[in-house]
């Protein structure tokens, strides 16, 4: 029986795993989904989640179940699109792991284990959300969330949240640098590193928060310099991508994947998060900063680029999309990595020339209904003579 059971779920795994992926139905010309996800939990090998041996695991039980494979940090290396994913276990810890595969849509293989990144840090409960930066120092960089729990008895959800910061050349072998201190902000989630340098310093977006859950006053996306990665400190943080009113990033907004670098400037892949009576919704948005002056928004379109769309609305953290990583390739073709209600990893294709037509001519959040009333007027009554046009 315990062979038999073992064989049938590497079966229906192996099935899984060289399922191809195709386009999905859903049209914007911005981008193009696909249909599975390419990453779930059953993705998972077995031997890291079931013991394997039948005397002690008679009954072929999952003993370290995982609950999900979400938020990826992404990176082009040796001819593969490889992914870092929060990998997340029944006990709602989270870790990271190396997934790739040949052609960035389908076909991701986990890497032998699970990273074991160096233990520094004694009060560290969590890690997550690992943003990957092939820097030209030479190292690639992986900026993640490093939650310690900030030891109030009357409140056991306390937390605190850094920005903690390890670097390898392999993604294998990982050499971990203090976390990143921002003098004036309590706490960071969502900082990213950005692959060049600004002013000689190594330059990073945060996302300054009074508490673990709310921003408070960090108004947005931040931006700052650090003169020695190895003891990263900011001590001045310049506002880049603002929080506004009754927008999509009215509650919070973060760092995404890390910016890409284009001819018009550095274009974000961000979230922006509102509150609703179910609860926050997040989406992704995009903005466009200065090549020279990287803090400077110079393009910010109305309203989302990509939010939660049919099975993606439901999970453990429902009405989500999230993205920390994204590859583009030398063609100019763009790799979306975004995770669904904190449960799965998905991808959307696109191309740097979509992207910027995107960035720069749809038009930005007049901020008010009856603003945005004209400015959907003024689009229908310059459509009437296409209109007529594609139609005849
Ligand atoms: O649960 C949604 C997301 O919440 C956090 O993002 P933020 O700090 O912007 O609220 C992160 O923990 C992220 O991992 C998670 O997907």
């Amino acid at each position: 029986m315990y062979h038999k059971e073992y064989l049938r779920q590497k079966a229906l795994q192996d099935a899984l795993l060289v399922r191809r992926n195709e386009a999905s139905s859903f049209y914007n010309g911005i981008y193009t989904r696909w249909k599975y996800p390419v990453l779930t939990r059953e993705h998972v090998p077995l031997h890291w989640r079931y013991d394997l041996n039948p005397r002690t695991n008679p009954y072929f039980m999952e003993r370290l179940g995982v609950n999900a494979v979400f938020n990826a940090g992404a990176v082009w290396q040796n001819g593969k699109y490889c992914l870092v994913v929060r990998m997340e276990g029944q006990d709602r810890k989270s870790f990271f792991a190396v997934a790739e595969s040949e052609n960035g849509v389908d076909q991701f293989h986990f890497r032998e284990k699970p990273i074991l990144l160096p233990d520094v840090y004694p009060d560290e409960t969590n890690v997550y959300d690992m943003r990957l930066t092939q820097h030209e120092d030479g190292w690639i960089y992986g900026v993640f969330c490093s939650e310690s729990s900030a030891h109030e008895a009357s409140d056991l959800s306390a937390a605190t949240a850094a920005a903690g910061i390890v670097r390898t050349k392999d993604l294998e072998s990982w050499e971990r640098l203090p976390n990143l201190i921002t003098l004036n902000s309590p706490q960071q989630r969502n900082v990213c590193l950005l692959p060049k340098f600004v002013d000689g310093k190594y330059a990073f977006y945060t996302r300054p928060m009074d508490g673990f859950i709310e921003t408070g006053s960090g108004g947005g996306i931040g931006f700052g310099l650090v003169s020695d990665i190895t003891h990263a400190v900011i001590d001045k943080e310049i506002m880049t991508s603002l929080r506004k009113y009754h927008t999509i990033t009215e509650a919070k907004n973060g760092c995404g994947a890390v910016p890409i670098e284009t001819e018009r400037g550095w274009l974000h892949l961000a979230h922006g998060v509102r509150n609703t009576a179910a609860g926050l919704r997040y989406v992704l948005y995009v903005f466009v900063t200065d090549r020279k002056e990287p803090w400077r928004v110079i393009a910010e379109p109305s309203g989302y680029f990509l939010a939660p769309l049919g099975e993606e609305r439901i999970g453990d953290v429902s009405n989500v999309v999230f993205t920390n990583g994204a590859i583009v390739r030398e063609d100019g073709s763009v790799y979306i990595y975004y995770a669904s209600s904190d449960t799965r990893l998905h991808v959307a294709t696109t191309d740097l020339s979509r992207l910027l037509d995107y960035a720069f001519h749809t038009p930005p959040d007049p901020l008010r209904s009856a603003d945005c009333v004209k400015q959907r007027w003024d689009l229908i009554e310059q459509n009437m003579a296409y209109r007529s046009e594609a139609e005849s």
